[in-house]
């Protein structure tokens, strides 16, 4: 080759690599405001491959953007979650823990203050226009007050409120602008024969094209209750809008190693559930053909969206991200259909982002959170990050990715629970089981270079589970020395499986007992919630499990361990938040301990006794289906 053409290929060579790694840095720069449109949807699991089932998302996200394949909702149920997306923070800091009652939904979220502290009032104030069409959070109905005090912070939205929340057609809305929060509309009922993802859709539209006319950055948000199951006058699988029923015959549950497994997994409850029969596992698969046709009206929304966008020219300045609130299981672990546990099902969700500079068709392992997403959407706005924050940006760059994925640093994500949990659809020893149980545990994933780990340390009998997801992804041997095992059977470590990842399971269950008393303890820029081990070790000289396991730290490990173990004295099981009997707590000066002076929780051993055994009065011991349709987890209950 002639050198000067050569001299001069290189040189446009030289000078597209800057373009575009300019073109990259500018779209992350702060100062810049992108406009962002986000799409929530209510209940979706990633690992029932539920995203295989939508077209449009596949084409125009996952293939056009960054799918983050480890994103994890900190709290497997909608209200405490959907606080952790709009707040950054954890439940724990944010002490929404449930969906109704003391502890949950509307009137908490009211009395934590946080109606003034969310993201589209920090939106607002950098003059972003804001809209949101569907439901916000749980609770939000006339007996709570929202005709009195409703969201605050949109410049217009349509919140699917009151009774009817859950129900597929005739969806209620209330209308709320960024003037009327204190004195609001009344929720209009008028919308007979309307299906409710496609009138969520119209109103998102409206939203949309309105927002594109405008030089202004906006934040729309687009939030369907598909695929959540139908709750209140009528009860059962969410249900596809006509159009769709029926054509996706041939969906079917993932036959994973833990669905209707053969042999017994998890611990308490769950350990004892009978295997279902057919005629259940036959309704939990109409349930996922009903949930992956109802999410095509979802996928539809995608299309609309992104059409939108592009007609008016603004696919370049706006991302669209995608999530779930939480994930949903169907038949794993012999349980029905629902949420709450700390498997995969229900805490890993969808997470894809596209917009202006984030990779496309990439698939990233970094683990993600919900609370990582109201940092991230700060960034794409231009604005600083805020102290009380527990989460992080997410990287959404080539480069910024890159860097993560090989960061020698371990990558965490902090799960929590405090609420209870029904088992109506399964029996134990052929008898049915009825009411409500404890549920509350605290539970670490933690993924590094060569290990990919999950524990769980439950409240109920102070019952701990660890898998090896990198050799058991679907969490069926639970590798922990006091793992139950089947009658006159050993569990796993006592048959010999005494290391995990090279690493002896003595001593690696306290290291990450201790990661844990941190990320359960941790609070902004107080306690970062994403460096256990910078707290563990503040001279510095420790930054990942690997580092952690060098025997130099055994002593230390010992006395952690000896002293300050994760575990309960109490247990709730409605979502009361009782800090000194959650045992020992991290502060910003070390550890401290837990409230010394309660009773030991202890349980009856016997399962059809195991209701509860807390000596609490503020227990909710009647656990019906509320009027408002808005108790979670009943869904065990049909059929
Ligand atoms: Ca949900």
């Amino acid at each position: 080759m002639d050198l000067r053409l050569f001299l001069n290929l290189f040189a446009v060579f030289l000078y597209s690599t800057a373009v575009i790694a300019q073109s990259s840095d500018e779209a992350a720069r702060p100062g810049k405001k992108k406009s962002v449109v986000f799409i929530l949807t209510d209940d979706q699991d990633q690992r029932m491959n539920s995203l295989d089932h939508m077209p449009e998302v596949q084409k125009l996200l996952i293939d056009e953007g960054t799918w983050y394949q480890r994103h994890y909702a900190p709290t497997a149920l909608c209200c405490p979650a959907r606080v952790s997306i709009w707040t950054g923070l954890h439940a724990h800091n944010h002490k929404v823990t449930s969906v109704h009652g003391k502890w949950g939904g509307w009137p908490k979220i009211l009395q934590q203050g946080l109606n003034s502290k969310y993201l589209p009032i920090w939106l607002r104030e950098n003059g972003y226009k804001t809209y949101y069409a569907g439901k916000l959070y749980n609770g939000m109905s006339e007996k709570n007050g929202v005709e009195t005090t409703t969201a605050r912070g949109w410049t217009d939205a349509q919140l699917l409120c009151g009774a009817s929340t859950y129900q597929y057609h005739d969806p209620p809305f209330q209308h709320v602008n960024e003037t009327n929060w204190n004195n609001p509309h009344k929720i209009n009922k008028n919308f007979k024969g309307n299906y409710s993802t496609t009138k969520v859709a119209d109103f998102a539209y409206e939203y949309l094209r309105e927002a594109v006319k405008h030089d202004d950055p906006f934040f729309l948000a687009i939030a369907p209750i598909t695929p959540h199951v139908q709750v209140g006058k009528d009860n059962g699988p969410p249900v596809p809008e006509k159009k769709y029923k029926g054509t996706r015959p041939d969906a079917q549950i993932p036959q994973t190693d833990n669905f209707n497994p053969g042999k017994r997994s998890g611990v308490n409850k769950v350990w004892h559930l009978d295997r279902l029969n057919d005629q259940k596992t036959k309704l939990l698969n109409e349930h996922y053909q009903d949930r992956t046709e109802a999410l095509l009206s979802v996928d539809d929304i995608v299309a609309q969206v992104h059409k939108i966008l592009k007609d008016n020219n603004k696919l370049d300045d706006t991302y669209i991200i995608y999530s779930s609130d939480n994930g949903f299981h169907l038949g794993q672990h012999r349980l029905g259909a629902g949420k709450k546990f700390a498997f995969e099902e229900d805490t890993n969700v969808p997470l894809i982002i596209r917009g202006p500079g984030v990779p496309k068709g990439r698939k990233t392992s970094i683990v993600t959170a919900h609370v990582d997403l109201s940092p991230t959407i700060l960034e794409m706005a231009g604005m600083k990050q805020r102290d009380d924050f527990d989460g992080r940006k997410i990287p959404i760059t080539d480069g910024d990715l890159d860097q993560r994925e090989k960061s020698d640093a371990d990558e965490y994500a902090n799960v929590e629970f405090w609420e209870g949990t029904s088992f109506g659809f399964n029996t134990i020893q052929g008898k049915n089981v009825t009411g409500k149980f404890v549920n509350a545990y605290k539970s670490l994933r933690l993924v590094g270079k060569s290990y990919d780990i999950s524990y769980i340390i439950h409240c109920h009998n102070n019952a701990h589970e660890l898998y090896d997801l990198s050799n058991d992804r679907v969490q069926m041997e639970n590798l922990h020395p006091a793992a139950p095992a089947p009658e006159s059977e050993q569990n796993a470590f006592e048959s010999g499986t005494n290391t995990l990842a090279g690493f002896p399971i003595q001593k690696l269950l306290q290291r990450i007992d201790a990661a844990l008393l941190v990320l359960k303890s941790c609070k902004g820029d107080e306690i970062l919630c994403h460096k256990p081990w910078a707290q563990l070790h503040p001279q510095g000289n420790v930054n990942s499990l690997r580092d952690a396991m060098n025997t130099r730290w055994d002593e230390k490990y010992d006395d952690l361990h000896s002293n300050y173990k994760v575990g309960f004295t109490q247990c709730y099981k409605n979502g009361k938040i009782d800090v000194e009997a959650e045992g020992p707590q991290w502060t910003k000066t070390g550890p401290k301990p837990g409230n010394q002076n309660l009773v030991s929780f202890t349980n009856e051993n016997d399962p059809d006794k195991w209701a509860v055994s807390s000596n609490d009065t503020d227990v909710d011991e009647k656990w019906t289906v509320g009027k408002d349709g808005e108790e979670e987890g009943w869904w065990d209950d049909w059929e």
